[in-house]
């Protein structure tokens, strides 16, 4: 198995997120990259490769060139008001109020932010590219006749939509990596995203399509982040009707719930009959992550990942969040090998 992985990623390392209305040390941290690269090469996963150069051509069908223009130079906007912290949005054009860009970075900043606890600093964008550029050249190796690959994508993706951030994301990885599979000359991709948290802005990226099948399961937007979206009456819209589908869970949700809605969400893959599938793959599911409520155990993680091999489709896994980092390198390996092992 090849792994696609980037050291740039260090270059975004914000100090401060706001949580339990203090800032406390981000829980999207490098550490999580380096427990997760050395459970890779404890279970002899030692090809790991550098991403190619991102192109930029690709990842504006996915983004608005005006949010690609905000990510690039929001940090120097924000450095160049000499203010003594990181840049976070305070404002936000909530109900009723205009949907117009403003130019001051206070209301750039809140104008493409989906939630707050994302601090941009120096290097987000040049780690959000790196990120970005590791899924493609994944996507590329599978195009080119891998049967999987995984990237090991830092900072995360699911939650960046066209023009927004937050929730840890900046490019959405996955949804990129979808459009590549598709310029590179599939005709349909599925996406099933196991992050604990709903995916939002892949879903809303593809939301009137129906040559990307998005499949999501994660914790009820009634009691989970992002909250505003994720609800299972959200199907997709014109053309895309029918081409999204939902599983929102309660708290305490255990594996044999969680894998019947697996296994129901690869029926739906199996009937969509995809030329590839992405994995958008968090490990936030696990019983002792900090920030989530599902109660997934290690050994689950190897169980879902056989299942997913059952398909027999090319396979790009794209990581996402997870945040007890001792366990992360475990849970993420457990799927990549159960994976492995059954295909
Ligand atoms: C990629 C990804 O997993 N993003 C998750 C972003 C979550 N952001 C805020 C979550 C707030 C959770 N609050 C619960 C705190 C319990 N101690
Ligand atoms: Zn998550």
């Amino acid at each position: 198995m090849k792994t696609v992985c980037s050291s740039l990623h260090r270059k975004h390392f914000p100090t401060g997120e706001l949580a339990g209305g203090v800032l406390v040390r981000p829980y999207e941290c490098p550490e999580r990259w380096d427990y997760i690269v050395s459970s890779l090469k404890n279970s002899g996963h030692h090809a790991l490769i550098e991403p190619d150069t991102l192109d930029l051509t690709l990842v504006k069908k996915v983004h608005t060139e005006a949010f690609i223009d905000f990510l690039q130079v929001a940090w120097s906007q924000w450095a160049e008001l000499g203010l003594a912290g990181e840049a976070i949005p305070t404002v936000f054009p909530a109900r009723r109020m205009q949907q117009r860009e403003p130019t001051h970075i206070d209301g750039r900043l809140g104008y493409y932010a989906m939630a707050i606890e994302t601090a941009i600093t120096s290097g987000t964008w040049q780690a959000a590219v790196s990120s970005a550029a590791c899924a493609v050249t994944a996507q590329k190796l599978v195009t080119g006749g891998e049967s999987m690959a995984f990237s090991l994508c830092r900072p995360p993706g699911h939650h960046a939509a066209s023009d927004l951030y937050g929730g840890y994301c900046f490019l959405n990885n996955a949804a990129i990596a979808a459009q590549g599979f598709l310029d590179d000359g599939a005709s349909r991709v599925a996406i099933v995203d196991v992050d604990f948290h709903h995916g939002n802005g892949t879903q809303d990226i593809f939301y009137q399509r129906d040559d990307v099948l998005f499949i999501s399961l994660h914790g009820e937007p009634q009691q989970a982040f992002p909250h505003f979206l994720g609800y299972a009456d959200e199907t997709g819209e014109g053309v895309g009707d029918g081409y999204n589908i939902n599983y929102p869970m309660s708290p305490g949700t255990g594996y044999s719930q969680w894998r019947d809605a697996l296994r129901h969400a690869l029926d739906n893959v199996q009937k969509y009959a995809p030329d590839a599938l992405v994995v958008s793959l968090g490990v936030d599911t696990f019983e002792k992550d900090p920030i989530s409520f599902f109660k997934l155990k290690s050994d689950d993680f190897t169980d879902y990942g056989a299942m997913m091999a059952g398909l027999a489709l090319p396979t790009l896994f794209v990581m996402e969040g997870g945040y007890a980092v001792e366990e992360i390198g475990v849970n993420t390996v457990n799927v990549l090998d159960g994976y492995l092992a059954a295909r």
